[in-house]
């Protein structure tokens, strides 16, 4: 069946992106008969569960050649702790169990910490702790990827989880950057300061969400792909933004 990618941008201080605020975004892949449901649901995020008014927004859908890859998400652990130390302290050691030595866990972590804010991914060596991509203070973001209509509802009403948008498309996310034999583990916590909870993720360890990464009003967010295999750096970029994943349960 034929597969769409529907787009949502929302922005405050006109259309360009240089000089305006990003105030939400979103995507989808939708079948051709769920295209106008998909813009309803991109239009409602925009314009309600936005940070602040936007005066700008783009909705648009574009049909996708590639077929889309099907994948079961990852399992989910919620690992609750009492505070940011704590909570790194357990991400770290989760990345150390995937196989990453910690000084390259430091490294990462210095390195994004020279960004006030990245809105992709930085792509880092686990040999070397270096840095694979070239995409500066942009990073790479990975996109096309989505549950299938209704499936995160029905895993979510499983999971005790709350029906969050943040939570469906950072479990998506974190799938399919995991599913590229290349991956060795994600880090992630977001950069709104209103919310603390962050992950790590990997094929073997699932999505390991931690309760507290960061405090409160902290506007530095962090999103980290360890990557063993940089001569294929080029196809993993390539795959992370253009090839279609929808998850299924
Ligand atoms: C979750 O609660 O599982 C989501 C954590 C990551 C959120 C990332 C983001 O919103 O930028």
């Amino acid at each position: 069946e034929e597969l769409f990618s529907v787009r949502m941008r929302a922005a405050k201080g006109g259309a360009h992106e240089r000089g305006s605020t990003h105030v939400s975004g979103g995507e989808m892949l939708a079948a051709y008969s769920d295209i106008q449901q998909a813009v309803m649901y991109l239009l409602e995020k925009g314009l309600v569960h936005s940070k602040g008014k936007p005066d700008f927004m783009q909705i648009q859908f574009e049909c996708i050649e590639e077929p889309a890859k099907r994948v079961e998400p990852l399992s989910v652990t919620t690992n609750k702790v009492k505070s940011a130390k704590e909570g790194r302290a357990l991400a770290w050691s989760l990345l150390e169990q995937s196989g990453i030595p910690r000084n390259i866990i430091d490294e990462a972590d210095r390195l994004v910490s020279q960004y006030s804010s990245m809105r992709g991914a930085m792509l880092i060596d686990v040999h070397s702790g270096k840095r694979l991509d070239d995409r500066g203070e942009k990073g790479v973001r990975a996109s096309r990827m989505d549950w299938q209509n209704g499936h995160y509802e029905k895993w979510a009403g499983c999971h005790h989880m709350p029906l969050h948008s943040r939570i469906k498309e950072a479990l998506a996310l974190a799938t399919k950057v995991c599913e590229h034999r290349v991956a060795v583990a994600e880090l992630c916590w977001s950069d709104d300061p209103d919310y603390i909870t962050g992950y790590v993720a990997s094929k073997t360890l699932g999505y390991q969400r931690i309760t507290q990464l960061k405090e409160y009003g902290d506007e530095q967010g962090c999103r980290i792909f360890f990557i063993d295999g940089k001569e294929d750096v080029d196809s993993y970029i390539h795959y992370l933004e253009h090839q279609p994943v929808m998850i299924q349960w």
